[in-house]
Parts: structure tokens; sequence; C-alpha cells
């Protein structure tokens, strides 16, 4: 019996400066999503879009913690509570839950409904460690936060929706981290997660990292989520992001990454949901970086050559 996909949208840029995330699942789908999805023999559905208010109409500040900052974050947790609403019951329905984002704090919602039943271990496939907390982001923009909102990290502790209680520190992998602010590194350091940086994947292959990066995810947990944010790749390759960091992922260890994933999954089932985030068609190259978010999203459904 062939896997089912739900593709659920979630055209949400209220964690990110720059304008046009919101439009990812439109470039997304556009580049043919559900077609290569096709071709990787899964069978899929799509569930639309969330309907999320306008940026414009909404005001940044209106509730904010104690301490520190955090963009939308009323609005933030409207979107991400709907989402993890939607990604439990794709589970519940034997689905897999595939989320186009919009910006990476989507990821929270993700996470927040694929551990409701589950033990769950991540994959972060990111240029960043969206681990800051509203006191120590340098930006107050909430999509350089999932990962502090998922372990109900400072001001998120008081926060229902953010915290995920069954998503533990320790099973938690970092692939191709290359930009980390000063107070993020302390907090990375002091953490149990597992942490590849670009220079690991140079010295020890891409191949090799993310096997031992699905080791960690895997070990103890009930499945993992896969999160790829587009910022992942050299600009030169995905060059429609917001935060663009140089030195980054080949197209082909892109591939080489997810056909690991999907080699690992085709035995084992091993992971349980996804998202792909941070396509941003403004800046993007005729529509280049969500073509290659559909071509990576179908690699790790196991679209091979052979
Ligand atoms: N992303 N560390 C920076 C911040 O503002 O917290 C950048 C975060 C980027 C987040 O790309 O998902
Ligand atoms: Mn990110
Ligand atoms: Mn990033
Ligand atoms: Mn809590």
């Amino acid at each position: 019996m062939s896997e089912t996909v739900r593709i659920l949208g979630a055209p949400m840029d209220y964690g990110a400066d720059r304008r046009g995330v919101d439009m990812g699942p439109s470039a997304i789908r556009y580049a043919g999503l559900a077609d290569r999805l096709e071709d990787a023999g899964v069978t899929t559905i799509d569930d639309g879009d969330l309907s999320i208010p306008r940026a414009e109409e909404r005001d940044p500040d209106a509730e904010q913690p104690a301490d520190g900052h955090a963009k939308f974050l009323r609005e933030v947790e409207d979107v991400c509570t709907r989402l993890g609403e939607r990604v439990e019951s794709a589970l519940e329905n034997g689905e897999f839950p595939l989320v186009l984002g919009g910006d990476h704090s989507v990821a929270i919602g993700s996470m927040r409904g694929s551990a409701r039943d589950a033990d769950l271990g991540a994959i972060w496939f990111d240029a960043h460690a969206d681990l800051n907390t509203p006191a120590t982001s340098p930006s107050g923009n909430v999509h350089g936060m999932p990962l502090a909102a998922t372990l109900g990290r400072g001001a998120f502790g008081d926060v229902d929706w953010a915290h995920a209680p069954r998503v533990r520190e320790e099973s938690i992998v970092y692939v191709g981290l290359r930009s980390i602010d000063d107070r993020e590194r302390e907090l990375v350091r002091e953490s149990e997660m597992t942490a590849f940086t670009m220079a690991d994947i140079d010295e020890y292959g891409m191949t090799a990292v993310v096997e031992d990066a699905l080791d960690v995810a895997t070990s103890g947990t009930d499945g993992v989520h896969v999160s790829l944010d587009l910022d992942w790749l050299d600009p030169k390759t995905a060059p429609g992001v917001g935060t663009p960091v140089r030195g980054g992922v080949t197209y082909r260890e892109a591939h080489a990454a997810l056909e690991t994933v999907a080699t690992r999954h085709g035995r084992e089932g091993v992971v349980r949901s996804m998202d792909v985030v941070e396509v941003n068609p403004i800046l993007d190259e005729r529509n280049e970086t969500a073509r290659l978010a559909a071509e990576l999203t179908a690699s790790a459904f196991g679209n091979r050559i052979l």
C-alpha cells in the first residue's frame, strides 16, 4: 500500500522581516510538488492553505512576553494552533503531514501536532539554529525561535501552545549549521542537541552525517520530523530565501541528504512529518528555489533515478 501525503499550506510570514514567504506554498505547488511526489510513488491529497490575515492588518506588538521581543506572537500562536490540529488529524488518518511554509515559525505547529501522540525526534536542515528565545533574539523574529518554542524555553515556557513536551533536546539534530548569533551559540553548546555544522559535512560527507543524524533522532523516539529550511542550501543554488548565508549545501549534497532520509524511511518508516519552509518567491529567480523545494521533498520519499 502506498503512503498518502497530505499537503498542508501555511502561508505565514509573521515570523520573518522580509515579506514574500507567504507566497511559498503557491510557488512550491506551481513548481510541480504533487507530480514530483506522485513520481516518487506516493498518493497526495492537498488540503489547501490555512487562512491567515495579512500582517498589515495586525499589530506586531499587541501581546509581548515580559522579557524580550517576539513579533506577532499572538498571530503565530493562532496559526500554529490551527496547523497543529491539521497535522494531528492527518496522522490520525494514517497520512503523512507535509507542511508548506511560510516562514520557519510554522514548524512550531508542525512539531506540536506531530508530537501530540508520539515521542518525536527532529532533523533540522538549516543554516541557522533557530534556538533564540524572545530574550536572546537580536531581531524579535519568531522564525529564529521555533526550536526554543518547541522546547518551552524562556518565555515560551509560559506559552501553552508552543511547548511540545514530547520533543526532547537529545532527539534534535542540526545538519548544515553555519550562522549562529553569539548568545545562541552558547545555547547550542550548553544544550543536549547534536549539531553537525558545514565543517562536519566537509569532513565526513553528507551521507554519513545524515545517517548519524537519523540514528540520533530515531533513538528512543517513535518517529522523526524533518524540517527543511531552503536557506540550508547555498544562495547561488537557492536564491529565493529571506536570510541567505553563503557557504551552504550544494545541489547534489542536498539531494544526497534527502535520499538518505528516504532510504531509511522506506525501510523503517521512521519519518512522521515534514515541513518545507522559507521559500520567498519575490526574492527567487524564475521559481528555482521553489522547484528545488519540490524536488527535495520528493527525494525524501524516494524519487530516484533508477
Ligand atoms: N530562519 N538568528 C537570526 C534571528 O533573527 O534570530 C536569523 C534567524 C533565521 C531563521 O531562517 O528560519
Ligand atoms: Mn530556519
Ligand atoms: Mn534558516
Ligand atoms: Mn510548558
